[in-house]
């Protein structure tokens, strides 16, 4: 069994006895059985003990508790209940203190509401992310909190899922008070603090009686069913909170419980529980060493890219020296840095302080030679592979040896880039997703001749900038790329539906923005240039080119697949619905209608076809990797899990029977992962999977 409670007896200064309870489950103290367990023995103790007149509970130092144990979920929680635990600590007769230095997060939050009082440390954070989960605060959290602090804010906190820091978490009323100091300090506030309690009536510190204060909370529905789109938890929570206003504790705790089974058995749940684990395991690459990350990083081109993976790193704590050869570019680059952190500052994100610092920490140059002390370069120089070789040759000559090389090449082939230099094993992919500083993904691609050790230092990088890293396989495109790219969009707008059809479809999957607003926001040119300049000829991309001639780029240029306002707001376009019917006449197509079952099929059952194929390939590690690289890179709605997870929620035979039947060459690995039924996680799925990674790079680890 996981985890455990100790006991330690203390004297406070009035020289009566507190008992403190420290919950024990590294990393992060959550619930798991073990600590239900000793939850329990110890409150029973507690009773039964006269010699000791108070309680402190607390995780020790630096975590309080993250809450449940999520990885219980999936094989079925036994032990005693959350919900009894904390029932028996509020009906305690002594009073139970809660001392939170860390994260009180989720079930750890519903522990301390339990408790009869919160103290904190200023390192303490309160969030109730169940939300994120795709499930609600299940004991008892719904309920307490809005008796607590009222309904309307309950619902605004337990829907965003966000953890709050400790003082405005006092100040909202989450904790009762702040001590100054470290943990010790925390402690022996407590322990004095539970002392002086002791003895006291402890009615009016129970918050599971009675009813919350009345509050009209509809708004917040429309409110959360606009913000949250798609997705059932924000509802449900909604629906409990509303219960805590107009049933009594025990009635309420009954639409608490009942709304909490229905959410955990139902497909978002495990869809987002899979994402909290995938998005950890990423990070993870066998065979690779931990490397220090680097303090200095330099930047090639000042450009949209350039200043926000400038930005990104400054804000990390890396130095970095930005780099353009055009005086005029750096300058351009250096001021939308400045007018980024100036809006920060309007908005009150950031401090003048903060944004003088952070500024203070780029420094531009327009000489290479200034790159010779960093640690890492990231070229983000626009695609161009002659330009990109002569930079990889200059970087040679002025970084120090054991400096990584990296591009932010969104496709190009890393080993060609890393041909120009004289140490390829140093050179990698650091793929960044436009804005840099937005984006949490980084793809990390490894060549075929990058040394481990300089794989390792790229993750560091990532770990360190903060993003969902993930390490991917040179190929075009990579991962999330590759296989967003082959979306059956274009063969869809072809083939008789019109943009705004396609795009219902893909955002009432959960997709943030269908694929032609999409194109329409990217640019229309970008890829319409560089179609020219290759004088490529695809039967598949007709409607594009025909409106890539009528100048037709998207966003910026007012008009795309739709017509956009001043304020970029889109609107439907008869002169481009009346350009792709022509495209269509002259194609000898019929408009169509489809089901919105129909349309995602064809949208993004190719999308899974191309994942199983990275996957046989030896270009990601896991299916799951291919999932997070597509929920942080491109979107894709989180609570489907991503293609793969969705893929084979659907079955992977109907999948296989599907890509078919469109046309498409399925992959070899979906083919068998059809005829064996594979699970995602499988143990068979994940030995194929393994087995052509390892065949593709073991021998280099
Ligand atoms: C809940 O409480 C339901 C109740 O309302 C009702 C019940 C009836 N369980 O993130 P990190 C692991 S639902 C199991 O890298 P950080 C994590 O997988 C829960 N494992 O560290 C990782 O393992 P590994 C509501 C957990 O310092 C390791 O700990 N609570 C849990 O960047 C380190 O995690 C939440 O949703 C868990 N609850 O961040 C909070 N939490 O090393 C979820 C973490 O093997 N957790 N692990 O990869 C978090 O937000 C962050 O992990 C936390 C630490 C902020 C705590």
């Amino acid at each position: 069994m996981k985890g455990q409670v100790l006991c330690e007896k203390r004297t406070a200064s009035d020289g009566s006895c507190v008992a403190v309870l420290t919950m024990d489950n590294k990393p992060v103290n959550a619930l798991s059985a073990g600590v239900r367990v000793g939850l329990e023995k110890q409150l029973q103790e507690l009773t039964a003990d006269s010699s000791v007149k108070a309680a402190v509970l607390s995780g020790g130092p630096g975590v309080f508790c993250g809450g449940a144990d999520i990885s219980e979920f999936a094989t079925g929680v036994e032990g005693p209940s959350l919900t009894d635990i904390i029932a028996a600590i509020e009906n305690s007769e002594k009073p139970v203190v809660a001392a939170i230095d860390g994260v009180s997060l989720g079930g750890g939050y519903e522990v301390a509401l339990g408790c009869h009082w919160r103290l904190a440390s200023s390192r303490a954070q309160a969030g109730l992310p169940e939300v994120n989960l795709g499930i609600l605060p299940g004991a008892g959290g719904t309920q307490r909190l809005p008796r607590l602090i009222g309904a309307e804010k309950s619902v605004d906190f337990i829907c965003r899922g966000t953890p709050m820091k400790a003082q405005k978490a006092v100040q909202l009323g989450l904790y009762d008070q702040l001590v100054d100091g470290d943990y010790s300090s925390l402690l022996q506030a407590a322990v004095e603090f539970a002392a002086k309690a002791a003895g006291q009536d402890l009615t009016l510190r129970r918050l599971g009686r009675g009813k919350a204060k009345a509050a009209e909370l509809s708004q917040k529905r429309q409110e959360y069913a606009k913000s949250r789109k798609g997705e059932l938890a924000p509802q449900a929570i909604i629906s409990c909170v509303e219960a805590a206003v107009a049933q009594d504790f025990q009635d309420a705790m009954k639409v608490e419980f009942s709304e909490f089974c229905k959410l955990m058995v139902g497909p978002q749940a495990q869809a987002l529980q899979y994402m909290f684990f995938a998005q950890r395991q990423c990070q993870k690459v066998p065979g690779l060493d931990k490397a220090a990350a680097p303090g200095t990083c330099g930047i090639v081109g000042a450009g949209l890219m350039g200043s926000g993976i400038a930005m990104c790193c400054a804000e990390n704590g890396i130095k970095v020296v930005l780099l353009d050869i055009d005086q005029k570019n750096l300058d351009r680059g250096m001021t939308a840095i400045k007018k980024n952190y100036a809006r920060s500052v309007e908005r009150k994100s950031k401090s003048q302080a903060q944004v003088d610092g952070l500024l203070a920490s780029i420094t531009p140059s327009t000489s290479y030679d200034s790159l010779g002390h960093c640690d890492i370069v990231v070229e983000a120089v626009f695609e161009n592979m002659d330009l990109k070789r002569k930079i990889f040759a200059e970087l040679d000559r002025v970084c120090k040896p054991g400096c990584v090389l990296a591009s932010n090449t969104s496709g190009l082939n890393i080993d060609s880039i890393a041909e120009a230099t004289k140490r390829p094993q140093d050179v990698v992919g650091c793929h960044f997703f436009s804005p840099a500083n937005v984006m949490p993904l980084l793809e990390n691609v490894r060549g075929p001749r990058t040394a481990p050790q300089v794989m390792a230092k790229a993750m560091a990088f990532g770990a360190k900038l903060k993003k969902v890293t993930c390490l991917v396989g040179n190929c075009p495109g990579f991962i999330a790329n590759r296989v967003m790219n082959v979306s059956g969009w274009t063969h869809l707008i072809q083939g008789g539906l019109l943009p705004h059809q396609i795009d219902a479809a893909a955002e009432a999957f959960g997709m943030r923005m269908g694929p032609t607003r999409m194109m329409d926001l990217v640019g229309l040119d970008l890829f319409g240039r560089e179609r020219e300049r290759k004088g490529e000829q695809d039967p598949d991309r007709v409607v594009f080119d025909a409106m890539y001639k009528a100048s037709r780029f998207g966003q910026k240029s007012g008009k795309g697949y739709y017509s956009y306002d001043a304020s970029r707001r889109h609107s439907r376009d008869p002169e481009a619905e009346a350009l792709i019917q022509q495209v269509w006449k002259n194609l000898g197509v019929q408009p169509r209608e489809m089901s919105q079952e129909e349309i995602i099929d064809v949208l993004y059952l190719p999308v899974v076809n191309e994942g199983f194929k990275c996957l046989e390939e030896g270009m990601a590690l896991r299916a799951s990797d291919i999932d997070v690289c597509c929920v942080f890179g491109y979107n894709w709605p989180r609570y489907t899990g991503g293609p793969m997870k969705w893929g084979f929620s659907l079955g992977l035979d109907q999948v296989l029977a599907k890509v078919e039947k469109m046309g498409l060459k399925p992959s070899e690995l979906l083919k068998e992962g059809a005829q064996k039924k594979w699970r995602i996680n499988s143990k068979e799925f994940n030995a194929g999977v393994a087995s052509a990674w390892n065949s593709r790079w073991t021998s280099k680890l």
